[in-house]
């Protein structure tokens, strides 16, 4: 599906010159790494805080449906510094569903450095869907590019991957399975209101069976910085952004 947003700039327009503002980036995976460290009991460690207590912007969690609102943050004690036994891979796990990343600057636990990973349950769990949510700090247009990878190639009955989405407020965006071994990426631009949230969510594909389905899952969301360019054609007309959106598929 496709979705679009109109972009109005009166508020620049009324203010005549706006100063040249830099980009302000987020990435996933690192302000996750960010936050599992240090590790208690350092005093500077805000690796219990949720949303995230180096990047507030994030929170993590889950719920039992695509597109909603609601969103059950992790509790303190879903939170592990070695999940599998594994000091490196650290972050969040409640049964299997698990947003967790590898903290280390080297390949650990098969995980590439500060590689994402969430796992969704099955549709038969009462929170079925990984959620990672993003709230705007303030009203502007955001690049939006995401990838997901269905990091197992098992195949067979109940291995058919996952299936992710892009939730703004509550209605999808994106949607789109990712099947095993496969990678899905999503790329955009939209208008956010200072508020606004955007969800990444992660399901266990139409099987409903979350077997083998750990997803290695990244997004950089990047502040689009106001020049005087813009202001000029954004005096001519609105602008209409459209989201642009992909499908790859990696060779074996
Ligand atoms: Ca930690
Ligand atoms: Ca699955």
């Amino acid at each position: 599906m496709t979705s679009s947003k109109v972009f109005i700039t009166s508020a620049f327009l009324a203010s005549g010159v706006t100063p040249l503002q830099a980009a302000t980036t987020w990435i996933a995976n690192l302000d996750f790494v960010a936050n599992e460290k240090p590790d208690l009991p350092n005093p500077l460690s805000t690796e219990l805080s949720d949303p995230n207590g180096k990047v507030p912007e994030w929170s993590y969690g889950y719920r039992d449906v695509i597109a909603s609102t609601t969103l059950t943050l992790f509790a303190t004690s879903d939170h592990n510094n070695a999940i599998g036994g594994n000091p490196d891979f650290q972050g969040w796990q409640n049964s299997f569903l698990t947003t967790a990343a590898n903290t280390s600057g080297i390949v650990s636990g098969g995980l590439n450095p500060y590689d994402l990973l969430v796992h969704p349950m099955a549709d038969s769990s009462s929170f079925t869907y990984n959620v990672i949510r993003w709230t705007a700090p303030s009203t502007g247009v955001y690049d939006i590019s995401s990838s997901w990878y269905a990091a197992s190639t098992l195949t067979g009955p109940g291995l058919d991957g996952v299936d992710c989405h892009i939730v703004l407020n509550g209605t999808s965006l994106f949607d789109a399975l990712v099947a095993p071994g496969q990678t899905v990426v999503d790329f955009g631009a939209v208008n956010l209101i200072a508020g606004d949230f955007v969800d990444f969510v992660l399901g266990p594909g139409n099987s409903g069976d979350s077997t083998s389905d750990s997803t290695i899952f990244n997004t950089t969301i990047t502040l689009v910085p106001e020049t005087s360019s813009t202001l000029l054609i954004a005096a001519a007309a609105p602008i209409l952004f459209r989201r642009r959106r992909k499908i790859s598929n990696p060779p074996a």
